[in-house]
């Protein structure tokens, strides 16, 4: 596999995920502090409250990175410890992202920023959260108050992470915070958090921040059938998953199969400032059938069982990343930004023994996928970095920490890392670099 010449390679992470500390500086609750504290909304009620400890840990886990030799770390800031009630500016918040970002460039790691992976403070969503279209404009505020603080020394920003996921999990289906069933009355958050996407991006750009894109959750929609019911069910999942987050973005326009979604004309022209980069996160390919009798959704989730799969159960198709980059490139042509994965990884069984974690599947997980990306470069697709999911085992969200994506062990109960076997080996193709 090549890659082009400045290809940037890096390792991400979300805050609720690895920082703990949630109380520490002033950091106010979040959704996600309010939902794994929830009876049965979590493996075991396992919740972020300590995760990777990396709010203390910061220094040593960035050591790691720059051990990897990463050009780049994606993270995320927790808006509740920026504004812990979603409007009042915590200086003490500024000054833990201030001492991270500062290490990292010491280091020469380019901080990659994203504003918001879905801890979202808990007096905004006590307001209707992602509902209640006021969001947005708080949401452009806090993207004033990062651009102020941090333009100077942050590389590339990212303002959500897959708001699709917050749609279809958080709102429509309720697995992850807050919580809510609404399924297709769910798609108001859809709206607003495109409509938030656009309008920090205005901030940004106007605070001075260069280099602004995305992080979308995409993936290939498989037919499971050619019966026309079972390619309307495929059209339907293709346009709510993938159509619905890119199309406003990239083209300003709203995609077909979606029943009552209207935006307004004035939204579309915010939502569809132009971008730097595309940046898509990508696990796997999903199959679509026709809905059962009974399925209040116009689609069933199909099985895909002539793959291997990760310890989550989602299937191991690396060409799907491919495939999926080269539909990119043709449904969008010239209106898509030079493309990063953003996010790419994988979960398996695996112990920590003698001090050592020997994840082969993991590095044969990546290594496939690199090899796809390398094809999709071929095929003309104009792709500038990528980033593993992930640099350490985290919280996995509603599967707590029985999930490890990690290229290092983390034994929770001490906070002891442990280089795996992958680790060592991007760390060896990285050295191989020119
Ligand atoms: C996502 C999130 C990450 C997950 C990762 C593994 O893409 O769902 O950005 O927070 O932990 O994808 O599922």
């Amino acid at each position: 596999m090549t890659f082009p010449d400045g290809f940037v390679w890096g390792v991400a992470t979300s805050a609720y995920q690895i920082e703990g500390a949630v109380t520490a500086g002033g950091r106010g609750p979040s959704t996600w502090d309010t939902f794994s504290a929830t009876a049965g909304k979590t493996r075991s009620g396992e919740t972020g409250e300590v995760a990777c400890d990396h709010y203390h840990r910061y220094p040593e886990d960035i050591a790691l990175m720059r051990e990897l030799g990463l050009d780049s770390y994606r993270f995320s800031f927790a808006w509740p410890r920026i504004q812990p009630d979603g409007r009042t500016l915590s200086r003490e918040g500024l000054g833990f992202y201030d001492r991270l970002i500062d290490t990292l460039c010491d280091h020469g790691i380019a901080p990659m920023a994203t504003l918001y992976h879905w801890d979202t403070p808990q007096v905004l969503e006590d307001e209707g959260g992602w509902l209640n279209r006021d969001i947005a404009a708080r949401f452009a505020d806090y993207a004033a108050v990062l651009a102020e603080a941090f333009a100077d020394r942050v590389a590339m920003w990212v303002p959500l992470n897959e708001p699709a996921m917050i749609t279809l999990l958080g709102y429509g289906m309720g697995q992850h915070a807050p919580g809510q069933t609404l399924l297709f009355d769910a798609l108001p958050t859809a709206h607003h958090q495109l409509l938030a996407h656009g309008l920090a991006v205005r901030a940004l750009r106007a605070g001075g921040a260069n280099s602004i894109g995305t992080a979308n959750n995409h993936t290939p929609v498989w037919a499971a059938d050619d019966r026309p019911e079972t390619l309307a069910a495929a059209a339907a999942y293709d346009a709510l998953h993938n159509g619905l987050f890119a199309d406003p973005i990239l083209l300003g326009t709203v995609p077909e199969h979606l029943p009552g979604l209207e935006i307004p004309a004035e939204d579309l022209r915010i939502i569809n400032e132009p971008l730097d980069f595309y940046g898509v996160n990508y696990y796997n390919p999903t199959r679509i059938g026709a809905p059962s009798p009974g399925n209040p959704l116009p689609f069933d989730l199909g099985e895909i069982p002539e793959h291997p799969a990760t310890l989550m159960g989602s299937p191991i198709v690396p060409d799907g990343l491919r495939e999926l980059l080269v539909q990119l490139r043709k449904r969008y042509g010239t209106a898509l930004p030079p493309v990063y994965i953003t996010e790419n990884g994988a979960s398996f069984a695996e112990d920590l023994v003698d001090g050592q974690v020997h994840d082969q599947p993991r590095i044969d997980f990546l290594t496939g996928h690199l090899d796809a990306l390398s094809q999709a470069i071929e095929a003309g697709v104009d792709v500038r970095g990528y980033y593993v999911w992930s640099l350490l085992d985290n919280f996995e969200w509603a599967e707590g920490y029985g999930q490890p994506f990690g290229l290092v062990h983390v034994d929770f109960a001490t906070q002891q890392r442990t280089r795996k076997d992958s680790f060592h080996w991007l760390r060896e193709q990285l050295g191989k670099r020119g």
